[in-house]
């Protein structure tokens, strides 16, 4: 049975209480598989406001025993007393300092990701953010757990904003290692759900003891020369990489001092440590809005988005077989989930396409309707949602953005196969409509002449034998309304000039032959 921890408060009240305490989302059963409390997600990332606000996470991996929970704490401490500006936040030298699980001895906290279980929100100028604390226990254990590293990992990478890599005092051979698995992990983990690989890093040195410059100063040199250090070994790129990244940033942090690691007292502080904390604790709580989630085309994720790719990730690990024993299978695992969502897709798109085209057709089969939409119009049509369809298509597609092209071209021409396809039917239909809406109005006109003649033989035939008109001004006559009706009939006839000249061409021939068939009774 996989070990789900949810607080007592929480327990008792699962809708209503304020839940201050952290919750595990992420566990490890007893076979090393993973297990997602969907209940405590859920109650984080989609209670109340926080489904629909951006979401910060603040994470923070690490070795064992290297005060991530303790700094997790603090910046919890700091979050809970926004308007304190100084060290008062941190409370009273005696007052316990409660939050995370972090404690003295080598026993170590249950492995898994925890969450504080309630948002602590941010006021930006654009509104609240709603930050997240996350500590991720037993993820640094590469010689011995690979696996159980990679796994939790993944997980610490989703649920990060503002990804806290706390190292012991140097950045060494190990943590290089854990970084390098960790990026890996980071791009494979991006590229299936079109995230960033690492939105920000900090690399927090702790008990740092080579010289006496500490925070973000003394941090920026010291990565100065790991970078120096690894550029002259060949092999190192990826990590190079992400260290030189405008978004990573490197902190020292002083020792405690042994009277506080004994003790556990607060008030037990060095006075250079102390310092150092505030500021660290003090200038990350101001960032929020900078470092919301947001995906790989810079659009902040809210609460409910996350927690929806988190569940739809962790439903495909339930589903399929799935291997992170190695960085290269994990690799494999994403890539084969990718090309899962990614058919399914693409399989949506071509089949919205084929609906809107067969829409198309049976909205255009009577002549009225057809004659609505030129052939031209029905393409500008047809190319627009095949446009939309491609962009959407672009956008929900995973992988790396030259597979996505290839996929997103690849489609294209799928759907421009089914738009040529159907102009072609509708070109043709078109004609035919315009062809019988022709004949209709030639018919039309001449049915017109046909009792114009009637009418004018009529009335002649009414007239004295004196008076009746002689053919030759009866036969103007005709002549001159025969013109008329050919004019309006081309003023009413559709298409392009030749086919409207044919039609007024039979259309003379037809008049002409009602006319002298007339006048040869006439006369
Ligand atoms: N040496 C040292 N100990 C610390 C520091 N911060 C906290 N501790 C102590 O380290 C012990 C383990 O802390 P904890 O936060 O539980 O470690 P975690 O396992 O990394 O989460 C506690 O006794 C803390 O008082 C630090 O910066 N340096
Ligand atoms: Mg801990």
């Amino acid at each position: 049975m996989p070990v789900v921890r949810l607080c007592e408060d929480m327990k008792e009240h699962p809708k209503t209480s304020k839940h201050k305490c952290p919750v595990q989302i992420i566990s490890l059963d007893d076979q090393g598989g993973l297990a997602l409390a969907n209940e405590a997600l859920s109650q984080c990332l989609e209670q109340g406001d926080v489904g629909d606000a951006p979401v910060c996470l603040i994470s923070i991996i690490g070795e064992q025993r290297r005060g991530k929970s303790f700094l997790m704490t603090c910046l919890l401490r700091q979050l809970q007393n926004q308007e304190d500006k100084d060290a008062s936040w941190m409370g009273s030298d005696d007052e316990p300092l409660e939050g995370f699980e972090w404690r003295s001895g080598p026993e170590t906290v249950t492995k898994g990701v925890w969450m504080w279980g309630e948002p602590l929100w941010v006021q930006v100028p654009q509104g609240k953010v709603a930050v997240f604390l996350v500590d991720t226990e037993g993820s640094m254990d590469l010689q011995r757990q690979l696996e159980t590293s990679i796994k939790l990992s993944v997980f610490s990478i989703l649920l990060s904003s503002y990804q806290i890599f706390n190292i012991l005092s140097e950045f060494k051979l190990v943590d290089q290692d854990y970084l390098e698995m960790f990026i890996t992990v980071a791009e494979e983990v991006g590229k299936n759900f079109n995230l960033y690989p690492v939105q920000h890093l900090d690399l927090l040195i702790r008990d740092w003891q080579h010289t006496s410059t500490y925070g973000v100063e003394g941090g920026q040199e010291h990565l100065k020369r790991v970078i120096k250090d690894l550029e002259s070994l060949p092999g190192n790129d990826l990590v190079l990489k992400v260290l030189k990244a405008a978004e990573t940033q490197c902190y020292l942090m002083p020792h405690p001092g042994t009277r506080f690691t004994r003790s556990n007292r607060l008030g037990d502080f060095e006075k250079d440590f102390q310092d150092c904390l505030k500021d660290y604790v003090t200038t990350l709580v101001a960032l929020p809005a900078k470092h919301v989630r947001k995906d790989s085309n810079g659009h902040a994720l809210t609460g409910k988005q996350l927690a929806m790719k988190i569940r739809d990730f962790f439903q495909f690990l339930e589903e399929n077989h799935y291997d992170f024993s190695s960085p290269v299978k994990m690799a494999e695992t994403l890539a084969n989930m990718r090309e899962q969502v990614n058919r399914k897709i693409v399989d949506i798109i071509k089949g919205e396409y084929s609906e809107f085209v067969l829409h198309q057709d049976r909205d255009t089969q009577t002549e009225t309707h057809c004659l609505n939409i030129s052939p031209t119009e029905m393409q500008k049509k047809l190319e627009e949602k095949c446009q939309e369809l491609l962009e959407r298509c672009r956008r929900e597609l995973l992988g790396d953005e030259q597979q996505k092209e290839a996929m997103v071209q690849d489609v294209g021409q799928e759907l421009r196969q089914m738009l040529e396809g159907f102009m072609s039917t509708y070109n043709w239909r078109f004609k035919e409509m315009e062809n019988a809406a022709n004949r209709t109005i030639k018919d039309k006109f001449k049915q017109q002449y046909k009792g114009y003649i009637t009418d004018q033989g009529r009335e002649n035939k009414a007239r004295l034998q004196c008076c009746r008109v002689q053919p030759r001004k009866m036969r103007q006559c005709l002549e001159k309304k025969g013109q008329e009706l050919l004019q309006q009939c081309e003023e009413e006839l559709r298409g392009a000039g030749d086919r409207k000249q044919a039609v007024l061409r039979d259309l003379e021939q037809e008049l002409t032959e009602q006319m002298d068939d007339f006048l040869s009774n006439l006369e």
